[in-house]
């Protein structure tokens, strides 16, 4: 499939894990991306990996500084797609331990990086009346998944803001949907105690085994396709079936 030749695509959280795995699929596809990370050396590596006009970016989606400058360089490619945001911190912290601080800090990316990264966005989609976003949700919202209740609080507002944001972009024809994925084997899984849940995990799935980034990549790459039009203010569950909602 050739989808997105000729789109410009914005991928947040593209240095790594299944923002880099859904960068790669839209370049494959035709796009030319824009990788975006706090990472800025993993974003251009992921942008190489791409080729053509494709670049990467260093930005902390939290910082609206750092969002304003970002989005500089976005406006050079004279207009906007396709916008993905997958960027997320994925913290592993007991109820018992969780400061205040630390809430702030997983809010302030979750949330108020992707309310900065939507501010921006949308703001060039308008002009063109077309627009596709995606965001990356958690199938954590539905589990109340536990190490992570700053996590899974800022993930049912990533669902809850994506409606929102539907409805209010609808006139644009911009359309906004979430992807709900599951445990993940990506690096900032295998770097924290979450990845001691895949036993668990399978056992509540339908479709046994390990989900990988690639897995979840096709739901998200038809999300932003042109022939998704018709499809709005909706959440997909990616998870081989560990949620039924
Ligand atoms: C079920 O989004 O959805 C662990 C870590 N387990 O980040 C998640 C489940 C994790 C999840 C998630």
């Amino acid at each position: 499939m050739h989808r997105f030749e000729g789109r410009v695509a914005v991928v947040s959280g593209a240095a790594q894990g299944m923002g880099k795995a859904v960068a790669l699929r839209l370049g494959r596809e035709g796009a030319t991306v824009i990788a975006v990370d706090i990472n800025g050396a993993g974003a251009e590596k992921t942008a190489k990996e791409i080729g053509g006009k494709s670049i990467g970016a260093a930005c902390d989606i939290g910082d609206p500084a750092s969002v304003t400058k970002l989005f500089a360089e976005v406006a050079k490619f004279g207009k906007l797609d396709v916008q993905i945001n997958a960027a997320a911190i994925v913290p592993f912290v007991p109820w018992d331990e969780l400061t205040f601080e630390e809430w702030r800090r997983v809010l302030r990316v979750n949330l108020d990086g992707l309310y900065l990264m939507c501010r921006a966005g949308s703001e060039i989609m308008r002009k063109a009346n077309y627009g596709r976003i995606v965001n990356f949700c958690s199938n954590s919202i539905f589990a109340g998944t536990p190490n992570m209740a700053h996590y899974v609080a800022s993930k049912g507002g990533v669902l809850t803001f994506s409606r929102a944001l539907a409805t209010e972009l609808g006139a644009y024809k911009i359309t906004v949907n979430c992807v709900t994925p599951g445990l993940v084997d990506s690096e900032s899984v295998q770097q924290s105690p979450h990845k001691e849940a895949f036993g668990f995990v399978e056992m509540l799935q339908a479709i046994k085994g390990h989900g990988k980034p690639d897995d979840v990549v096709p739901a998200v790459a038809f999300l932003a396709s042109d022939e998704a039009h018709w499809i709005t203010g909706q959440t997909l569950n990616v998870d081989a079936g560990m949620v039924r909602w």
